[in-house]
Parts: structure tokens; sequence; C-alpha cells
């Protein structure tokens, strides 16, 4: 058996098994950066326009839920590594992908930076799971704007992500500022978080740089990205060890799933 990969230990192993239970009760946030705010599960912010923060929207069910399924996936036929840079980097996050294979710039149904494998398909339920996501997001605001906004592409009915990147933050990881632009689709992204929580840094379209507003993401939050915000620049410069439930069956480190349309065919 080959040497897990550095951080994958707490994420390879579950802390104690699944327990089914209620959605974790969230704390207060601690924003840093440019907005404070307050932290209440359930209740809808938009940080920007298109841009909106769910916290607590996952119950702990599903969440043990995505935790087994990522442990999983992680495992093969492409198992989960950290990602090569074209200047010769590594991502400090690892990342494990499904129905297309990421890798800096581009899209594959192959990991040929990988293994050569193909990559796990994606399952039809994170397809509804998706939808739900951005009825949350959009469509329980303003039932009137449900199908105008975000203004194009998809409604919540018509959403069919088609990939999904998995991403395993350890103690240190981070991820810099980018936007996500190798999409050839400007449907929303959906993203899932579970374990510890983080600083996640939300910006705008013209600039890695300011403005852009920090809020605290924790397990079970919903952050979904669309029209206006769908190509901001966005990144973690912060996880907060030891600040996730056991319960979900992560020991330790955090896990956010973003599901994406890739608008490519074949
Ligand atoms: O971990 C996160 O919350 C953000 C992940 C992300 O930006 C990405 O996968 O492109």
């Amino acid at each position: 058996m080959s040497t897990p990969l550095p951080g994958f230990e707490s994420f390879g192993t579950p802390a104690g098994g699944p327990t089914a239970g209620e959605p974790t009760a969230a704390g207060s946030e601690q924003a840093s950066g440019e907005q404070a705010g307050s932290r209440t599960t359930g209740t809808r912010r938009e940080i920007a326009p298109g841009a909106v923060h769910v916290p607590g929207w996952l119950t702990l069910a599903q969440q043990q839920t995505l935790v087994v399924a990522c442990r999983d996936w992680a495992r093969g036929p492409v198992p989960i590594r950290h990602t090569k840079l074209p200047n010769g980097g590594v991502m400090s996050v690892q990342t494990v992908c499904l129905g297309w294979h990421w890798q800096p710039y581009a899209y594959t149904r192959t990991a040929d930076d990988v293994n050569g494998a193909r990559v796990t398909e994606l399952p039809s339920w994170l397809v509804e799971l998706g939808r739900k996501a951005l009825v949350a997001a959009y469509r329980d605001q303003d039932p009137a704007a449900a199908d105008t906004y975000p203004p194009h592409t998809c409604t919540p009915d018509t959403y069919t992500p088609d990939t999904a990147l998995i991403n395993f933050y350890d103690d240190q990881a981070k991820m810099g500022m980018h936007q996500d632009k190798d999409e050839r689709s400007d449907a929303p992204v959906v993203s899932l978080s579970i374990g510890d929580r983080c600083v996640f840094r939300f910006g705008n379209t013209a600039t890695r740089t300011k403005p852009y507003t920090d809020i605290e993401l924790a397990s079970g939050d919903l952050f979904v990205f669309g029209g206006p915000s769908r190509f901001a620049y966005h990144g973690v410069p912060k996880v907060r060890p030891g600040t996730g439930d056991p319960a979900t069956g992560l020991a330790g480190g955090r896990l956010n799933i973003t599901l994406r349309m890739t608008g490519l065919k074949g």
C-alpha cells in the first residue's frame, strides 16, 4: 500500500463512524477583513449580487453521507492528489474530481496528469443536491425572480452540474485568489463545506485584490456564486484547525465540494 499523502490520514480514517443527527449548531461568525456579519443557521445572506451564503444548510446526516462518499472517491480510480501547477509548484490542497477531471487549466475525462484513468461519474444525487442548493440560494428568497435570477443560463430546475471538484484542506492548506473560468458555461458554482471552519475570501470580477469580503465557512455551509458574481476572484487564506465536529466522520481538516457545469460535450 502506498504511503498516505500528508494530511490525508485524517480524511482517510473515519472518526468513529456516522451517526444520524440534526444539523450542527452554528456558532457566531468571526468574519475578518472587509465585512463582519452575524451567522444564523439557514439564514441566507447575499455577499455580492448573485453570491449567497447559507450557513448550516447541510444536515449532519448529509455531511456524514458526503464524507463517506468523498473518502471512497478519494481512493480511485483516480486517487486524490496535490495538483501540479504549470510553474512547477503544487497546490497545498488535495483534489479529486467527478465527471470531468480538472487540471490547470482544462477539463478532461481521463486524469492524464495522475494515472490516465477515467474519473468517477458524477452521481445523479449530487446533481439533485445542486438543484436544491440553487433553490435555497435563489428561489426561496425571491420566488418571483426565481427563473430570471441569476439572470442567465439556467434555473434551479435546469441546473445540471457535470463535474465536482472535491478539495481536502489539512491544517496548513490554503487556496490563492482565482477565478473559476475553465468552464464554458456561466451557470452558478455550488460550494459545500464540511469539517474545519475556514476564512473564505470573496472578491470582485476585475482583480484578485480588494475589494473583497472575508466570511467564515463552517461545516454544512452552502455558498453559491452565479450571475454577476460567477467569475469573481475567491480563495481560502486560512483554515481554522480543530473547529470541525468529528461527528461528521471527518476527524480533522476541511472538505470542500464545488459543483459546476463545464459546458463541455463528450
Ligand atoms: O474551498 C473552498 O471553499 C473554495 C474552493 C475553490 O475555490 C475551488 O475549488 O475553486
